[in-house]
């Protein structure tokens, strides 16, 4: 079987993959005005269960009332079953999601009412995002040349499509410098987020993360903050400088395509002992036991595919 899912959900009907195009002039393609989602399916043993589907079908609504449009034309609830649906189409049993917003309208109106939101879920099978030796090994970032978004000149709650222009630009950069992945600083110059995932950092036996104001509000980092309270942390939301990060014991990102990575090394400056800490280890691990229904949290974040 290929890592694509032969079938993609579009507006209601599994379509074939090659079949399943957009229209040259759509705007989504010519302006980025497309806002999407990515989510995680996970072989259990009571079979394929996708991890928070409801909040993460919830943030790609929100992100498509965030960009504009005034009616949408789903309900959570139904493309949360469309989301299982095309899973067990395609008969994956674990995989990773894609729904994609975009407009029904051509490029040339800027104006979002000359069109309509059309969806689309698409799946593939997805290794770990930052590389087969990610979760063992960590990885080794940069501080990105680009900064994030201000909040005011693109959404950050919104998983717009066009936003992640800037995550590109970072991530290239990144790459060709060597490194794994980049860490992103806000207009202010604190520590957003990465180009794909949120950061945490632990000094002292504490862990802190940026506050939401000006990141995506990541639900692998909202499930984080519960685990590492559940494993008895202390976990504060509060800025963080870029020389906090460098003088850091620990320092792991996490994101749903990546789940949960440290980083051993920032700006060629070892972290902690430059291999993954004990923290770290420990929330990965819980992270990986919740989303495989293993942990009691698993109960209410699970959502079955064949139920
Ligand atoms: N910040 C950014 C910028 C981001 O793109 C993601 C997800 C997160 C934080 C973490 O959010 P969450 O998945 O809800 O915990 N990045 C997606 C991959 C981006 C890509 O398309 O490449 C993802 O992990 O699915």
């Amino acid at each position: 079987m290929s890592d694509d899912g032969k079938y993609i959900w579009i507006n209601g009907e599994l379509v074939e993959l090659e079949k399943a195009t957009i229209h040259f002039l759509s705007s989504t393609l010519h302006y980025g005005v497309g806002a999407f989602e990515g989510i995680r399916c996970y072989d259990t043993e009571c079979g394929p269960a996708v991890f928070r589907l409801k909040e993460h079908i919830k943030r790609l609504i929100d992100s498509a009332l965030i960009m504009g449009y005034r009616e949408f034309p789903y309900t959570v609830a139904e493309l949360c079953e469309a989301t299982k649906k095309t899973i067990a189409a395609n008969g994956f049993t674990s995989c990773y999601i894609r729904p994609l917003v975009y407009h029904d309208g051509t490029c040339k109106s800027l104006n979002l009412d000359n069109g309509k939101p059309s969806v689309g879920i698409a799946t593939w099978y997805w290794g770990n995002y930052l590389g087969e030796d990610a979760m063992e090994k960590g990885i080794r970032a940069n501080v990105s040349s680009f900064t994030r978004h201000h909040p005011n000149v693109m959404m950050t709650k919104a998983k717009i499509s066009g936003n992640y222009v800037n995550s590109v630009l970072a991530r290239t950069e990144s790459a060709r410098l060597g490194f794994g992945e980049a860490i992103m600083l806000d207009p202010q110059g604190y520590v957003a987020e990465c180009t794909g995932e949120n950061i945490f950092v632990v000094r002292n036996g504490n862990i802190y993360t940026p506050p939401t104001a000006t990141i995506l509000e990541g639900i692998t980092r909202d499930s984080i903050l519960t685990i590492a309270r559940e494993l008895g942390y202390t976990v504060t939301e509060q800025p963080v400088s870029r020389d906090q990060l460098y003088s850091a014991d620990e320092v792991f990102m996490c994101g749903t395509a990546a789940e949960c990575v440290a980083v051993t090394e920032i700006d060629f400056r070892t972290i902690g002992s430059g291999r993954m800490g004990n923290i770290t280890r420990n929330i990965q691990k819980t992270y990986m036991d919740v989303v495989q229904g293993r942990h009691p949290l698993s109960k209410g974040w699970l959502d079955y595919v064949h139920s």
